[in-house]
């Protein structure tokens, strides 16, 4: 990036209708700087609002028609520089990381020419901040708010997991969770329970948080959410009465609801509840429904009964009972 010394008219010209609300008439006499140019390196990127440096240290050097130890003054519009002679440095230290990022700032390298002190301004974007956690580590499940990953949480194979950052500046690098299980590595860049083998005992950690200049958060090695377990396999229902069977109103039809070993042969997620389309009374793992609850309902004659149990994890399956009541 050139600024020539040449625009310094406009640029102090701009300064005073900011500064004034009105031009003011520039006077003649402006010290010979022509051709004296404020050169820019350092790690940048270049998008939609120019040219943004940042991630590192950035230097500003004078170029041109001015010589090796001309006194030059340096100056930032906000945050430090360290200028010496025709070369100054933006550190990348806390306090720039802290106040640089966000809005356009000015260096302003004033030279001191036999004809007077000279400013070549140097209009700049830099963005040394690192993104901001903004929720953490969350997951999703179709229909639900997005929610921490609480300790021991069940998840079924629809929850999706997501790392909420942002950025004031450039933007992110994706944000990349890698689920392990029980201190082992299973899978990097995991985007979704169903991506995970059936078991108990998963964490998530995150490698790294950083912005596409390569600002990085600080983020300790370890876990970021969990542990939590993984289960897919909904759970399994069995009728008291054969299909088909006839029944009085004193009969009791109980529907049990067992959830199977996960793959790695620890228990289900458990915690099955049942609920029928004909209503019954639901107990633990049990749904009972009797003949009379049946006829109150309004059924005679052959009626099929529709009963879906639901793990704590959120699988769920339905079973089909026929019978008739008499
Ligand atoms: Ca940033
Ligand atoms: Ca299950």
């Amino acid at each position: 990036m050139n600024t020539s010394a040449k625009n310094y008219p406009l640029l102090l010209l701009a300064l005073l209708v900011t500064a004034c609300g009105a031009a003011t008439e520039l006077t003649e006499g402006n010290p010979p700087t022509q051709g004296i140019t404020a050169q820019v390196s350092g790690n940048n990127l270049t998008g939609d609002h120019g040219t943004v440096y940042g991630g590192g240290a950035v230097t500003i050097t004078l170029t041109g028609p001015v010589e090796q130890g001309t006194p030059v003054t340096w100056s930032v519009s906000q945050g430090a520089i360290v200028g010496q002679g025709l070369s100054a440095t933006l550190p990348y230290n806390d306090i720039n990381r802290q106040v640089l990022t966000g809005q356009p700032i000015t260096v302003t390298a004033t030279v001191t020419t036999p004809l007077g002190a000279v400013p070549i301004t140097v209009p700049l974007r830099v963005d040394d901040q690192a993104p901001r956690a903004n929720g953490g580590v969350t997951a999703t499940v179709p229909g639900r708010p997005a929610f921490f990953i609480g300790e021991n949480a069940e998840l079924s194979g629809t929850a999706t997991f997501q790392a909420s950052f942002t950025d004031d500046g450039v933007g992110l690098n994706p944000v990349k969770l890698s689920a392990y299980l029980r201190g082992l590595p299973v899978l990097g860049d995991v985007r979704a329970a169903s991506e995970l083998p059936e078991a108990r005992g998963y964490t998530l950690r995150v490698d790294v948080i950083s912005d596409r200049l390569g600002n990085r958060v600080d983020v300790p090695p370890g876990t970021v959410a969990g542990p939590f377990n993984v289960d897919l396999t909904a759970p399994v229902v069995t009728g008291s009465a054969p299909q088909g069977a006839r029944i009085q109103d004193s009969t009791v039809l109980t529907f049990t609801g067992t959830d199977p070993l996960r793959a790695d042969r620890t228990p289900g997620s458990g915690g099955v509840t049942l609920t029928s389309d004909q209503g019954g009374t639901g107990s633990s793992n049990t749904l009972t429904l009797t003949g009379a609850q049946l006829r109150a309902g309004g059924a005679s004659g052959p009626v099929t009964i529709t009963v879906t149990a639901t793990d704590a994890a959120g699988n769920s399956t339905t079973f089909i009972q026929t019978v008739t009541l008499e």
